[in-house]
């Protein structure tokens, strides 16, 4: 509950300490947010069960008997995520499909900036996915 807690606060705040960290902190899973990552919250406001990644995930279902679950539960993300957030410097696309059905690359996705940049309505950080809420199914980096 501290950990939800404090990594909510640390989006609203700007998250200063992830910078400060810089490469030394670049291992994930650990759920907690670092620079490099862009990472997926289950409930809505960076709260929840936290999946942090720092590369392509192109199937969240898989694999199918251990797909990727939030850190340290047995949640799995897929279809789950509320909110997202990326501390990396590149772009991110988080599809509502799996990207290797191949329906992601025709399909619905966020298009989520890189740390702590931000264009009209899209950002680095959506506190809530609204019509994509709850059917996160993969992510790439650009
Ligand atoms: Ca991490
Ligand atoms: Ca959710």
């Amino acid at each position: 509950m501290i950990r939800k807690t404090g990594a909510a606060l640390a989006i609203a705040a700007g998250v200063l300490g992830a910078v400060a960290l810089s490469t030394s902190a670049f291992a994930a899973p650990n759920g907690v947010a670092n620079l490099g990552e862009f990472v997926v919250f289950e409930d809505a406001n960076y709260l929840g069960g936290v999946y942090d990644t720092t590369g392509d995930v192109t199937n969240y279902t898989l694999p199918l008997t251990a797909p990727p679950t939030y850190f340290g539960t047995t949640r799995t993300v897929n279809d789950s995520g509320s909110s997202v957030a990326n501390y990396s410097s590149s772009f991110v696309r988080a599809y509502v499909n799996a990207i290797d059905t191949g329906i992601a690359n025709g399909g619905a996705y966020i298009n989520v900036y890189p740390y702590q940049t931000s264009s009209g309505s899209q950002s680095w950080a959506y506190y809530n996915l609204s019509s994509f809420d709850n059917a996160i199914s993969s992510h790439d980096f650009q």
